[in-house]
């Protein structure tokens, strides 16, 4: 028998397509085309499958709120993990993710990130992978990334069949930036954060989600924290004690994330979840919409855990930005955390 699946190549392997996430047959020494939505899967994502399983990152959040730029800094943090991992490493599985490694690399060389509307440009639909590997507590995983336009989730209509992670996998990033909603000026439409929780809900409704059967994850990101109004000193210090993008820019060697370490930052981040949704569900200032978006999120049975970040570190000036991010690599971390288990 094992002869014969030599001889045929067929090793029974089974892989989620990282585009539709349908299991399907595979070679071991062959890229295939999905048999349900006939998204090229590449090959060294079927090699890997089965030691670095992927972990899949779905952002939802409003036009224009950072979710590009957290995506974006996101991965250039992670290209730079030898800081902190020593074994860590990376890698491009297709010609698109290394042409967008590179040109990561080259905008932050030149110390600027496009704007937004530049970037709403290329293809929505596209599905970055980045294989990661040698993290501490975590292993091996790939990254599995869609970064859609903040159209989708503007209201009721919410097209799901071009979002496949957000029903098909447990896990969601909530981005929302404070600073937008607070702002009159910036949010005519009047926004406020428990709408674009109910938009999350009445998608997944639709889609017949049985919210007591399967328990959905949520990590809500405060982004654009440097420019929060209002946020509580013990949280602005956490937020501005990140000092791994300063230790990777300025190549100076940091303590190593071992295992202790990650440990201690998970529980530190956890009491900081707690801070954060203590500060949004009793801020009515601050935080328009905020006490009914955590008893709504308690109300659905919803495991959710809070962060703040700031993809820039800064206000944004014209033409261009210096960044120094801050705090991008939480949402990361709980996401492999609910996704490990
Ligand atoms: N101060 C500050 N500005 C930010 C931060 N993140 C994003 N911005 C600004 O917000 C703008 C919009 O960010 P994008 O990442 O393009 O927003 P988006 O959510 O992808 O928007 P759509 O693609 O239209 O849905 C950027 O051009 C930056 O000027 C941040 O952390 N701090
Ligand atoms: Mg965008």
């Amino acid at each position: 028998m094992n002869f014969i699946r030599r001889i045929l190549g067929y090793s029974g392997k089974k892989v989620v397509c990282p585009r539709c996430l349908e299991r399907i047959g595979v070679k071991e020494d062959q890229a295939k085309l999905c048999d349900n939505c006939g998204w090229g899967i590449p090959l060294q994502y079927i090699r890997s499958f089965d030691e670095a399983p992927p972990i899949f990152i779905q952002v939802f959040g409003w036009t224009n709120h950072g979710k590009t730029l957290f995506l974006d800094t996101l991965r250039l943090v992670l290209m730079d993990m030898h800081a902190v991992w020593d074994n860590f490493r990376y890698q491009s599985f297709t010609q698109m993710d290394m042409e967008k490694e590179r040109e990561l690399q080259a905008e932050r060389r030149r110390g600027i990130l496009a704007a937004g509307t530049q970037r709403r440009e290329r293809d929505q639909n596209e599905v970055y992978i980045m294989n990661l590997r040698g993290m501490e507590r975590w292993g091996s995983r790939m990254l599995v990334v869609m970064d859609h336009p903040g159209e989708y989730f503007e209201n009721f209509s919410v097209p799901v069949k071009e979002i496949p992670f957000l029903i098909n996998t447990p896990t969601t990033i909530m981005l929302i930036s404070l600073p937008d909603i607070v702002d009159d000026s910036k949010n005519s439409a009047g926004e406020r954060i428990d709408q674009l929780f109910q938009i999350y809900l009445a998608a997944l409704e639709n889609e017949g989600v049985n919210w007591k059967k399967e328990r959905r994850k949520l990590i809500v990101v405060l982004t654009k924290a440097d420019i929060t109004a209002g946020m509580p000193q013990n949280m602005r210090n956490y937020l501005m004690e990140d000092n791994i993008w300063r230790s990777i820019e300025s190549n100076t060697r940091m303590n190593p994330l071992d295992s202790i370490a990650v440990a201690e930052y998970l529980e530190r981040m956890e009491r900081v979840s707690n801070d954060i949704r203590h500060w949004i569900r009793s801020d009515r200032k601050n935080v328009p919409g905020g006490a009914n978006f955590i008893n709504l999120i308690d109300d659905y049975n919803i495991d959710a855990r809070f962060t703040i970040m700031s993809a820039t570190g800064g206000e944004v000036e014209q033409g261009g930005i210096n960044i120094s991010p801050r705090r991008v690599l939480d949402p990361f971390f709980w996401a492999l955390e609910f996704q490990s288990r």
